[in-house]
């Protein structure tokens, strides 16, 4: 009866430090970056993704163009995110591009067509650290209507309005030859004082 009850105690102990073992490989998955480091990692995502347009620009001639090209079935939502995307996984493109791992779709909607080199319909944003849409501004376009955009962890329909970012002081746009990369920041609301952007505000 001892022997027995030793034996299993014994087993236990296994199996707790194989559990100790599991959840030590585990934790750092579960738990996640702290804050800080979470927003530099979004910060030199966006900086990784400007590197990238830059890129396009030096090999096609001009930066992606932030509207999608007709003929897709638009819903009108992540539009200038999804052309960004386009455009820098387009199969024709070779310069830089942002990793896969970083795509998201969070209106779920597809192409009527396969456009990039994915082989899939599915009309993905980049997403930023916390899987929302970055929202991509070409400078051609700054004065045109707002874009509308779905984030991961509110309800389909409920929309994000996002506009080009202005200069305070002066109210003239930021980055005014080139583009804006927009992350809503970790409270996943755009307009607010967490919003990370590819330039200096
Ligand atoms: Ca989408
Ligand atoms: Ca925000």
């Amino acid at each position: 009866m001892k022997t027995q009850s030793g034996f299993t105690l014994m087993e236990m102990m296994v199996v707790l430090v194989i559990i100790g073992i599991l959840a030590a490989a585990l934790f750092p998955k579960i738990s996640g970056l702290p804050a800080q480091a979470k927003v530099r990692a979004a910060k030199s995502r966006l900086d990784s993704i400007s590197a990238a347009i830059e890129s396009y620009r030096t090999t096609e001639g001009e930066y992606p163009t932030d509207y999608l090209p007709t003929g897709l079935a638009l819903n009108g939502i992540n539009n200038r995110s999804e052309a960004l995307f386009l455009a820098l996984f387009d199969a024709e493109y070779t310069g830089q591009r942002p990793s896969e791992e970083w795509l998201v779709n969070t209106d779920n909607d597809e192409a009527t067509r396969n456009l990039t080199s994915l082989g899939t319909r599915d009309l993905f944003e980049i997403g930023d650290a916390w899987g929302n849409p970055i929202v991509y501004f070409d400078s051609l376009h700054y004065g045109d209507r707002r874009v509308t955009t779905v984030m991961r962890d509110i309800e389909y329909g409920d929309e994000n309005e996002v506009v080009p970012h202005r200069n305070p002081k002066t109210d003239s746009y930021s980055a005014p030859n080139s583009f804006q990369l927009v992350s809503a920041g970790p409270d996943g609301e755009f307009g607010t004082d967490d919003d990370i952007y590819s330039f200096k505000q």
